[in-house]
């Protein structure tokens, strides 16, 4: 259901996650005005853990999940099909923590705006927590067998290129970009966020995708004024690269990161308790 008068969105969620950034391409797309916190507020933390995008329309209560945060933006739903074939091409990401300090320096850089110094300094302390989470759920999925690299990383976009050169459309939601657009994007700013080279290249180069490449600069056009445009700097376009946090901010991170280091078993302790919140709408 479509929301009616939004005014202003906050969204809780790190711009590496690709549903974040489908839902602030969205925002962005409509130019609704939004703000990005990446630390989730107690009640969102209670009810759903670090479950991310999390969403708050006008005065309303946090909502879960982008494609349901896209439908109250406007957005059509994604058909199951396309879902799953949206989510194969997150194949590689896992491996993202092959090294831990490029993995911890991708999350310092995130530029989160807020009109208060000390509100980016707090928030730059305890960023590093989201930092250990996500390194922690990364780690036990390798673990637990979840990371299997296919032959060819090409293989997981062949349906996209194939729907991509059935149509004469510049997007696959037809002139302007749809929520199949933005999730799929998406997926591409969280793989150029934290680079893993063979994937990347792959993109780049590999001679059985040129109309996906033509679509992701296409995206890179429309959305050239989008400040976390973290696939600018991949694909030979003119778009800018995603804005950098300050340096006051990347400090203030690393000293939170060794702080929570120094406090590993209740960082640990906290992760767990975390991860086990049940995750729902609300
Ligand atoms: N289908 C959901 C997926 C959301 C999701 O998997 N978010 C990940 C980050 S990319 C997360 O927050 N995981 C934390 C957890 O599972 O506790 C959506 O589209 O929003």
């Amino acid at each position: 259901m479509i929301q009616d008068n939004i005014e202003q969105v906050s969204v809780y969620g790190v711009l590496h996650s690709p549903w974040v950034q489908a839902v602030l391409l969205g925002l962005h797309e409509k130019k609704i005005p939004h703000a990005i916190q990446p630390i989730p507020s107690l009640s969102s933390l209670v009810s759903s853990g670090l479950m991310m995008p999390a969403a708050k329309i006008n005065k309303g209560s946090w909502k879960l999940d982008s494609e349901e945060i896209l439908k109250l933006l406007g957005y059509e739903g994604i058909d199951k099909a396309d879902k799953v074939a949206i989510f194969r091409t997150w194949n590689g990401v896992l491996h993202r923590v092959d090294n831990p300090i490029a993995f911890f320096h991708g999350f310092s850089l995130n530029k989160y705006d807020h009109p208060s110094l000390l509100v980016r300094v707090l928030h730059s302390f305890l960023r590093p927590f989201i930092t250990y989470y996500f390194f922690t759920l990364i780690s036990f999925l390798i673990l637990t067998g979840r990371r299997r690299d296919p032959d060819s990383f090409a293989d997981q976009f062949l349906p996209w290129e194939r729907r991509l050169s059935e149509t004469d459309s510049p997007y696959l939601g037809g002139i302007t970009p749809n929520a199949v657009d933005l999730q799929l994007f998406g997926i591409v700013q969280c793989h150029c966020s934290i680079p893993y080279a063979p994937l990347i290249e792959t993109i780049q180069s590999d001679p059985a995708l040129p109309q996906y490449r033509k679509w992701i600069t296409r995206m890179q056009e429309h959305f050239a004024d989008y400040k976390h445009l973290y696939s600018g700097q991949h694909f030979g376009t003119e778009a800018p690269a995603a804005l950098r946090s300050g340096l006051v901010e990347r400090v203030t991170y690393w000293f939170g990161a060794l702080f929570m280091l120094l406090l590993l078993p209740i960082t640990l302790l906290s992760i767990c308790a975390l991860a086990l919140v049940p995750k729902r709408n609300y």
